[in-house]
């Protein structure tokens, strides 16, 4: 039998910074509501998709910064979310701030969550690649200050959900080939991945104009290359001043975009996936037994960063 998943995407349009969490897990029940209606058996949130995307601020009192984070999942607020994907059998993966303590300390963290039709977590991922910077820049017209804020996250797990093999992502992630293989390796058959992604990149703007086709080119790449399924949905719009791409959309392993948002606000979107059609791409051209040579592969993980001799020329180990 052809395992048919049906996904939506929930994409948001923007969240200013006087929205509470009320105001926005009653905008995400709706999609929820409507996802089920359409007959989604899934709906993929965006990244920190709770509040505006704090990040753009230089934020020194670290209670204001705080009421950006959740320090339980389901808490009080979000309660709801569950109880209503519990209620209509529908899975969700939600992008929010994490606030937790490890040994004692606090630590905060970029964050996603899988949730069953049962209303359970099955699976917590915390963002890897954390773009921006570390430290005020004043003369940038908004901050990015992911690496101030938050830890890297260590793992790029997958899970066995929804009949398939399903793995999550964050973001800038998307923009990495690692990403994709590494959940690749582990069979992976869709991957989401939630996205706030400002037009203008101030240390590079002459990328502002192709931010809506490096988002695709990503995206398309990494599901092709592994035979998968992937979903990318935005948090859209003017929030607080700055303005995010919208672009959300599926892509078939074939590389081949399957069904996207055309707004930059509230917007559901569902399609159905094929996860079966993920063979067609892992057995043939991709299929990693037969073709890849890891021995080649060694720097990938030995180097960060592009090593080269004084004179500019390769740098041979
Ligand atoms: N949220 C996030 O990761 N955004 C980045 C913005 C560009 S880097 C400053 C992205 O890769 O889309």
């Amino acid at each position: 039998m052809t395992r048919y998943l049906n996904v939506a995407m929930g994409q948001l349009g923007p969240i200013q910074r006087s929205d509470s969490r009320h105001q926005v897990v009653a905008r995400l029940c709706e999609m929820m509501r409507e996802a089920r209606s359409l007959g989604a058996q899934l709906i993929v949130f965006p990244e920190l998709a709770l509040t505006t995307f704090f990040p753009r601020w230089y934020i020194e009192d670290e209670a204001e910064l705080n009421s950006f984070f959740e320090r339980e999942m389901p808490g009080p607020e979000t309660r709801a979310l569950f109880d209503l994907a519990r209620e209509l059998g529908i899975g969700f993966y939600l992008g929010y701030a994490e606030l937790t303590q490890e040994q004692g300390q606090w630590m905060r963290y970029n964050t996603a969550i899988l949730v069953d039709q049962g209303g359970r977590i099955v699976g917590k991922y915390r963002k890897v690649h954390l773009p921006g910077h570390a430290e005020h820049e004043p003369w940038r017209r908004f901050q990015h200050l992911e690496k101030r804020y938050f830890t890297p996250g260590k793992r790029f797990d997958v899970h066995q959900a929804f009949g398939g093999i399903v793995g999550m992502a964050l973001c800038n992630d998307r923009r990495w080939a690692e990403t994709y293989r590494v959940m690749g390796l582990q069979g992976v058959e869709l991957v989401m991945i939630g996205y706030n992604t400002p037009v203008h990149n101030a240390p590079a703007p002459q990328h502002d104009d192709l931010s809506l086709f490096h988002n695709q080119l990503s995206m398309q790449a990494g599901a092709y290359q592994n035979g998968t399924w992937v979903v990318g949905v935005a948090k859209a719009g003017m929030e607080e001043g700055v303005d995010s791409i919208g672009g959300s959309c599926i892509i078939a392993p074939s590389g081949e975009v399957r069904a996207c948002c055309i707004t930059k606000e509230d917007e559901v979107v569902v399609a159905r996936c094929d996860l079966d059609f993920c063979a067609l791409y892992k057995q043939t051209t991709f299929n990693f037994d037969l073709h890849r040579h890891p021995e080649t592969y060694g720097l990938i993980v030995a180097r960060k960063g592009v090593t080269l001799a004084a004179d500019g020329s390769p740098w041979r180990d």
